[in-house]
């Protein structure tokens, strides 16, 4: 069936869907409401305070770059705020604040007196949260209903559970002594900006280090709020740097040599680069990279909950996710059925306004990205396999992508094989539990995986064979600080989250 085309019944509107917006006149200047079937419910960003303009955070102190670029709201093509582009200069300039925190303050603090500063971030990200929700909406183009709901609860959350273990290192690591690393040069995404930083930060400054933070050029703003909240703290200056700019920045930041480890969250080609960069330097790294869930259904599984997984799986922030359940399994009896119901629930997601409360799928985070998911799409169509979109209007501002399936994949389509990073799932059919495993794990990825099947004794022995980081079982994309997250094989090194997240930012004595 050709792009865009809704099949029978599959493809019919539930009623709300074919109800007119209520008022009709819910119009905004960018047409976000064109087409929708709800009221809008726009969240207020009235309170959110943005400059126009930001400074790189070093030492405590707002030090302005040369060289600005600016950061846009990939929804409506409007520019935020520019921000500072950090040269070779800045970053020796963090990387320097960072050393003299660390020998004069940090690394001598006791432990429970880091936790305090923690727990107080902690607190006031919760006071700010609506604040910060929203921007990172705009600047990054996810609905707020997530950024409300999922990423600023678990940012708080991360600074609460590494707070506690502040002052005890000791009981994490019985036995040994714990003393931290140093200087810590951290890299960022664009796809969590503020949770990302949450999960890097966190435990890095539990430890006793310091830190220079890089965060993407598309999504720096959360973090510069962030790095007021921290002055506000009262955090002594220089242990946490945050200095904006593009891929350059955060390659002089990993090569600078009086960095003493490297915590990357990226793409997997750039985490390549950056191992070849620290190969042979002895200082640490852990690298959290790219995957390509395989999430697999089973015919004893719950469809309908099984369908609401897929969706979350794969049209959660867009697709934008590493873990993100990027190819379906589905076995052969029940393949038409569960491919026919989520075409339905496909046609009842709301796709427009990110600020708008009952949006589901928000905007392309950027141009670049957009293009990335468009060749990707094309290069499945022309390798055979079958496309089918749902029937959303695109706003006309922006970047946007309509929610994206394949049938008729084969295990050597790029499609099935790549990351696309967005809103297009790849589905595939299996007979047999074996088909299944041996199809999932191939794959040159291994982050995450999920697994839905009413028999308790099947998800215990699937799971065992995926060779991923994190697998859910009849349910997906849920996080919780003190779980360990992390890949095999191409999707990283090292892991974040939990006790195990302490481990890389100590030496064990
Ligand atoms: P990348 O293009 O790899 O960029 C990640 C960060 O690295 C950005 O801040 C980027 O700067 C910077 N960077 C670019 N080139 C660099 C270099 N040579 N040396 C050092 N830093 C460099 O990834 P992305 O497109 O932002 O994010 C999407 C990728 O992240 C996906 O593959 C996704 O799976 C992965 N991801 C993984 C996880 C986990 S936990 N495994 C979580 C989230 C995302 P600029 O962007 O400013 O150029």
């Amino acid at each position: 069936m050709p792009e865009g085309q809704k099949e029978g019944a599959a493809g019919a509107k539930p009623k709300s869907a074919r109800a007119k917006s209520a008022d009709g006149a819910g119009k905004s200047r960018y047409d976000f409401v064109e087409g929708d079937r709800y009221a809008p419910a726009p969240e207020s960003s009235d309170h959110v305070s943005l400059r126009d303009s930001y400074q790189l955070f070093i030492g405590g102190e707002w030090v302005r770059a040369p060289r600005r670029i600016e950061t846009i709201n990939p929804a409506t093509g409007e520019v935020l705020a520019e921000v500072g582009e950090a040269g070779p200069r800045m970053v020796d300039r963090a990387v320097a604040a960072a050393r003299q925190a660390y020998e004069k303050t940090w690394s001598e603090m006791p432990g429970r007196e880091r936790g305090k500063y923690l727990f107080r971030l902690a607190r006031l990200i919760q006071e700010r949260a609506r604040e910060f929700a929203v921007v990172e909406t705009m600047d990054g183009g996810k609905p707020i209903r997530e950024s409300r709901d999922i990423d600023l609860p678990l940012v708080a959350a991360h600074f609460f559970y590494y707070a506690g273990w502040a002052d005890k290192l000791d009981y994490a690591f019985p036995g040994r002594r714990a003393r931290p690393l140093g200087v810590v040069g951290q890299v960022i995404p664009w796809n969590f900006p503020l949770l990302m930083a949450a999960w890097k930060l966190a435990p890095a400054l539990a430890c006793g280090n310091t830190v220079v933070l890089k965060p993407a050029e598309t999504t720096p703003l959360t973090a510069l709020k962030l790095a007021e909240l921290i002055e506000e703290a009262g955090f002594p200056p220089g242990v946490v740097n945050v200095i904006t700019g593009a891929g350059k920045t955060g390659q002089n930041l990993v090569r600078h040599p009086d960095v003493d480890k490297v915590a990357f969250t990226g793409s997997t080609a750039v985490g390549k680069l950056i191992q070849k960069d620290l190969a042979g330097t002895g200082r640490r790294f852990t690298l959290e990279l790219g995957g390509k869930a395989a999430n697999i259904i089973f015919d004893d599984a719950p469809v309908n909950q099984a369908v609401e997984g897929i969706v979350n799986g794969i049209f959660f922030n867009q697709g934008h996710v590493c873990c993100a359940g990027s190819r379906l399994f589905v076995q052969e009896g029940i393949a038409d059925t569960v491919v026919r119901k989520l075409k339905r629930r496909m046609e009842t997601l709301v796709l427009g306004d990110p600020l708008d409360k009952n949006t589901d799928v928000g905007a392309i985070n950027s141009q670049e990205q957009l293009e990335r998911i468009r060749v990707l799409v094309d290069s499945g169509r022309e390798e055979g396999a079958r496309c089918w979109q749902s029937g959303q209007k695109l706003p006309r501002k922006g970047f946007w992508f309509k929610p994206t399936i394949f049938t008729e994949c084969a295990q050597s389509h790029g499609i099935v094989q790549k990351e696309i990073f967005g809103p297009v799932l790849a589905i595939q059919t299996f007979r047999t539990p074996e088909e299944a495993v041996e199809k999932a794990n191939n794959t040159p990825y291994g982050l995450s995986g999920g697994v839905w099947t009413d028999k308790g004794s099947k998800i215990f022995k699937i799971t065992s064979q995926i060779r991923a980081g994190v697998l859910w079982a009849n349910t997906f994309n849920k996080f919780d600080p003190a779980s360990p997250f992390g890949g095999y094989k191409e999707s990283g090194i090292g892991r974040e989250g939990g006790l195990q997240g302490l481990a890389p930012y100590v030496e064990l004595r």
